[in-house]
């Protein structure tokens, strides 16, 4: 099988450079400008009803060291009903409803690459989720490559968060076209910013590449250096290197190329500073269905009945049960 090469050339092309043309991997975006659009289109999403935003509480339960936040949903009606319209117009028009294409145009934020764009989470528990979803179809089950990478880099310069990647539904995906997300930091008002940030600290202080030890999910997690002020094409290939690497040191080896598919479910979370890769086997435990947020410590359950079956069970031991044991 012939799967073509990430072509680095591509990703240093400028629109002054090749008038006309759109490459793949040509950087739309206009620097400095995604935070501020993902603000405006939010206000106005919200006055014109295509922003849906699910009211949660939350409460931390401590941990290993670690406060895990865990948000307790307060309504979930509305996604449960565009969930329901979803399956029924799949039914009636015989093939799946795809949520990203078209997309709502009310939801979209900016171009980012030639490939990608930004929109909206229609359903944000937390203000400013992003979404960057290809502009055609791919599934949520192809590997990663470098021109997701290149989008990825790109917004990550623009807003600190937390990004993430579902891979697969046994790793939470509900939506089968490839959609990074990116929550801006902190995720919670009070305490860390990211709840396991001071244990992945504290590992990548003695090791660039490396376990954490307090955490008993099968995982790996590297040193990035995002915030460096380096060319872009060096913050990509540095993503784009350490994903292959974390997937190999999980046992889902891959190439990152284009069209690859994935070897396996998992997990991916990247902020400026780190990477983990979590492989998954399950979506749920019991009750509780977890994302890659809920690796960052960071849960989300429907009602206070599971909230207390996820205290009674103990977070540490819902991941494990999601993911591998170590
Ligand atoms: P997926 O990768 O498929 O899955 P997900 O983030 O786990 O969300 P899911 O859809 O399974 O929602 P869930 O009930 O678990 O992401 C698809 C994304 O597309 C979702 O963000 C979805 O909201 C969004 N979407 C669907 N239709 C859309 C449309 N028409 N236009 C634009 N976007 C659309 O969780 C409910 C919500 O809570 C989700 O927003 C989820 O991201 C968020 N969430 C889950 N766990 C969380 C946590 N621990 N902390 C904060 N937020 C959390």
């Amino acid at each position: 099988m012939s799967i073509p090469e990430f072509d680095l050339p591509f990703m240093i092309q400028s629109p002054e450079n090749s008038p006309g043309t759109i490459a793949p991997g040509l950087v739309l975006l206009e620097p400095g400008s995604l935070a501020l659009a993902a603000e405006r289109q939010s206000a106005y999403a919200l006055t014109c009803g295509a922003l849906q935003p699910i009211s949660t509480e939350y409460e931390f339960i401590e941990i290993a060291g670690v406060q895990i936040l865990v948000r307790i949903l307060a309504n979930l009606a509305l996604k449960e009903a565009a969930n329901r319209q979803q399956s029924k117009m799949a039914q009636t028009e015989g093939k799946p409803q795809n949520p990203f294409l078209p997309y709502d145009p009310d939801l979209f934020v900016a171009d980012i690459t030639s490939t990608h764009l930004c929109l909206l989470n229609k359903f944000n528990v937390v203000d400013h989720h992003l979404l960057i979803v290809t502009r055609d179809f791919e599934a949520q089950t192809q590997a990663l490559n470098g021109y997701d990478f290149l989008a990825l880099a790109v917004c990550l310069a623009e807003v600190e968060g937390l990004a993430f990647y579902n891979g697969g539904q046994a790793a939470g995906a509900s939506q089968p076209h490839k959609h990074l997300q990116l929550v801006p930091l902190p995720l919670a008002p009070v305490g860390e910013p990211i709840p396991i940030a001071p244990l992945v600290d504290a590992a990548l202080a003695k090791a660039e590449f490396t376990q954490v030890p307090e955490l008993p999910f099968r995982h790996q997690v590297a040193r990035l250096d995002q915030s460096a002020p380096l060319p872009l094409v060096d913050r990509v290939l540095e993503l784009h290197d350490r994903y292959r690497q974390l997937m190999a040191a999980v046992g889902l080896p891959c190439q990152g190329a284009v069209g690859e598919a994935q070897p396996g479910a998992y997990n991916l979370l990247v902020t400026r500073q780190w990477m983990m890769v979590v492989p998954r086997r399950q979506e749920r435990a019991g009750p509780i269905a977890v994302n890659s947020l809920g690796f960052a410590g960071a849960m989300l359950v429907r009602d206070r009945a599971h909230l207390q079956q996820l205290r009674d069970y103990g977070p540490l031991m819902v991941l494990q049960q999601v993911g591998y044991p170590k």
